[in-house]
Formats: structure tokens, sequence, C-alpha cells
């Protein structure tokens, strides 16, 4: 049982309509993050921690959509100017049911809620850095300024933007713990395997749950 403090965050990766069933871009058993995270929440406001959320939030059009890119197809990887992007089916556009919160999600104790991708060209895995790894979303800065120095990541997908956050998380000096119990994967050719490889590399502790 770990012990949790006013030091510590809750970050809930994505935990939106078109990662779950029935969504654009579902995640395999992806509603079963939802009663996980709620009780995760739960258990860090009452230890007086924090708790954010993350919103994938893609203008129509997006670069990362496979139907922005004439002749590509979702699940390929191109380059655009920052290097090698996978193509997405289009998924989290801005404003629609898609990119809402799954409806389950009760986390009304959030005291932020983080929008990332929104910039037409550029992706955004990570909570903290959009896919250029130089654009910061400010997340980075809310957590030194609230005093945050340990960070809990869960939610989907745990091998693009809960993975990327939890290791961009210790690139800024916080320690970064990652509840696997709580995310589910998109495993895209060996990605959840990468993944969990750079996650160890990067320092970050891989736990089932608290
Ligand atoms: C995600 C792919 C594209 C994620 C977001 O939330 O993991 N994956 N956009
Ligand atoms: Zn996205």
């Amino acid at each position: 049982m770990t012990a949790l403090t006013m030091a510590d965050l809750l970050v809930l990766v994505d935990i939106q309509n078109d990662f779950c069933s029935g969504g654009a871009l579902a995640v395999a058993d992806g509603d079963a993050v939802v009663p996980a995270a709620n009780a995760l929440a739960r258990r860090f406001h009452a230890a007086g921690a924090g708790v954010v959320l993350t919103q994938d939030w893609h203008p129509p059009g997006h670069s990362s959509f496979a139907a922005s890119h004439p002749g590509t197809i979702p699940f390929q990887d191109i380059t655009l100017s920052y290097g090698t992007q996978t193509l997405w089916p289009t998924h989290c556009v801005q404003g629609t049911a898609g990119a809402a919160f799954h409806p389950g999600l009760d986390v009304p104790m959030a005291g932020l809620i983080v929008r990332k991708g929104f910039r037409p060209d550029l992706d955004s895995y990570s909570a903290f850095f959009e896919n250029d790894r130089t654009t910061t979303t400010g997340l980075g800065g809310y957590c030194r300024e609230r005093g945050f120095t340990r960070l809990f990541f869960a939610g989907l997908a745990t091998d693009y933007c809960v993975a990327y956050s939890a290791e961009d998380a210790t690139r800024l000096g916080f320690a970064s713990v990652l509840l696997t119990g709580a995310s589910r994967a998109i495993d895209l050719g060996g990605s959840l395997a990468t993944a969990l490889h750079r996650l160890r590399a990067a320092g970050v502790t891989l736990a089932a749950g608290l």
C-alpha cells in the first residue's frame, strides 16, 4: 500500500470515447480503465494528492489522421517535418462525442484538464511535450508550481500517450510511476514491448496498482 501525500499527482490519460469500445481508435478492453481510474482518483483525492486529466483534442483535418494524407491508410508511418509519425483513423476531433470523456469517468475532483494535439501540423502523445519533443503543454510548469514531485500515470493507451507521458516526467526530473492495471495498450507492431523497454530504461516504475 503506497502512502500518498500532497506531493503526489495522478494523471489520467485520454479516457475518451474514441479510445473505448465503439470508438474510432478503440483500444482493446479500453473501458476496463474507467472503474480503475475512478477508484484511483478517489484515493488520491482522499489523501490530499492531486488529480489531472488529459484529453486528446485534434482539429478537423489534423496531420495525424490518415484521411489528411491522400494515398495513405491508418496505422502507416509517414515522415513529417519533426520526424516519423504514425497515421491514425480520424479520432478525438474537438467538440465531437468521440473526444468527450467516457461517460462513466467520475472524477469531478480533477484540478486541471490538459488538452493536447490541438495544433494542426503537430501530434502530441505526451502530456508534457508534443511530438516535435520541444513544444510544451504547460503541465511540467503546473507540476512544479503546485509542488508535485511524484507523478502516477494511467489510462489510454499504455504504449502511446501513457508511456510517452511517464517517460517525459522522468526527463523533467519527476519520479514517475505507470499504473499498468489501470491502463490498456494499442500494441501496434510490437509497440507495447518497445514502450516497456524504453520506460524501464528511463527509470519509470511499472506497477500493477498502488
Ligand atoms: C493516442 C494515438 C493517437 C493515445 C492518441 O491516447 O494513446 N494514440 N492519439
Ligand atoms: Zn490522437
